[in-house]
């Protein structure tokens, strides 16, 4: 038993309120002693525990930083973020998430990090990941669905990002076509999905997904200035990213369940509700070709629709999506 996850867990459920060493140590099944060694522990960490005697520890403050403990402590879901893989620094979450797929870490695990030095965008672009400000992670899906609809895994986690953002913080957010997060016309979160397949079965899929949560305007490099912004920076306030991380898993492992029981309904609706692509003129250029008409909706399988000038209509899967001048 991990014996700090399981005070960790405890001082969740009972915020604001002393739990005893006793009570405690029943609770994670060691002696008293261990209890007190292991909440020392956890203020070497920057947890702040209050201990009175005769009435016992309670938490009153956690650090800004993203634990595998804190994560799990908190957490309501069955599987999803149940299994942590956090770190300080790493090149890139993605490739640290296809190994631990490989090595067979169950669904819902989640890799993340307080810093990437060599984030993925798609189609090989840098993703720009400071320290300790950002929300970067990769979460391990294994849905038993045919290849073709796995680009629907992207549109059902950008819905559940925009969910918990609009939760969370306020804020107004639209999902650009098909990965991106954007407030006031400006990104705040991209998400890439990369799947490892045999002929004909998915074996699981990484979406990776990167959030500029406490971001400040002078943390963004020069080039992305005018096209990046963050939650706080958007909200004038600061986003508990443990928390966050936790909500979406919950508000993820809800819309995935009822995909996987009911299909793409209930995600296509609520993606072209908060969509920024619905409605606009749009130049989409796939790798083959490059096409300019207004983008009309999904279809109920997630491929994006664009009806052209001559009212022709087009079938999108992949591309990159511009807008027109005046939209
Ligand atoms: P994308 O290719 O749609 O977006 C990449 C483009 O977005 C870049 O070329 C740049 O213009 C812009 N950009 C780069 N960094 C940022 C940023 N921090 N905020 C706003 N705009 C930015 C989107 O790719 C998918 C990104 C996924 C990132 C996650 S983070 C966790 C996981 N690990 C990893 O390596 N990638 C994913």
């Amino acid at each position: 038993m991990n014996i700090k996850q399981e005070i960790l867990k405890a001082f969740h459920a009972n915020p604001g309120r002393f739990i005893s060493g006793e009570e405690l140590s029943q609770t994670c099944g060691c002696s008293r002693t261990a209890v007190w060694k292991h909440i020392e522990e956890l203020r070497q960490e920057g947890y702040e525990v209050e201990a009175v005697r005769k009435a016992g520890y309670r938490l009153l403050a956690a650090p800004d930083r993203l634990s595998a403990e804190a994560v799990i402590a908190g957490l309501d879901t069955k599987r999803i973020g149940q299994h942590v893989l956090a770190y300080d620094t790493v090149v890139s979450t993605q490739l640290l998430a296809h190994e631990a797929a490989a090595k067979g870490m169950p669904e819902g695990t989640l890799v993340i990090a307080e810093q990437q030095t060599g984030g993925k965008g798609r189609l090989g672009r840098a993703w720009h990941s400071p320290k300790g400000t950002g929300i970067w992670m990769s979460m391990i899906v294994r849905p038993v669905i045919p290849i073709p609809k796995t680009p629907q895994m992207t549109l059902l986690t950008a819905v559940a990002v925009a969910k918990t953002m609009q939760q969370e913080t306020g804020v107004d957010v639209k999902i650009k076509w098909p990965n991106d997060i954007f407030i006031g016309g400006k990104k705040v979160c991209g998400v890439l999905t990369e799947l490892n397949a045999e002929a004909d079965r998915v074996n699981y899929l990484v979406i990776g997904i990167g959030i500029n949560a406490n971001t400040a305007a002078a943390d963004f490099p020069e080039e992305l200035r005018d096209i990046a912004t963050s939650l706080a920076i958007e909200s004038g306030t600061t986003v508990d990213r443990v928390r966050f991380i936790q909500q979406f898993c919950r508000i993820f492992e809800a819309e995935y369940d009822h995909y996987l029981r009911h299909g793409f309904d209930r995600i296509k609706t609520e993606w072209e509700a908060c969509s920024y692509t619905i409605g606009r003129w749009v130049t989409v250029k796939t790798i083959h070709s490059e096409l300019e008409g207004r983008a009309v909706g999904l279809d109920e399988e997630g491929v994006l629709i664009i009806e052209d000038a001559a009212g022709a209509r087009h079938k999108v899967y992949s591309a990159d999506v511009n807008y027109g001048a005046n939209e």
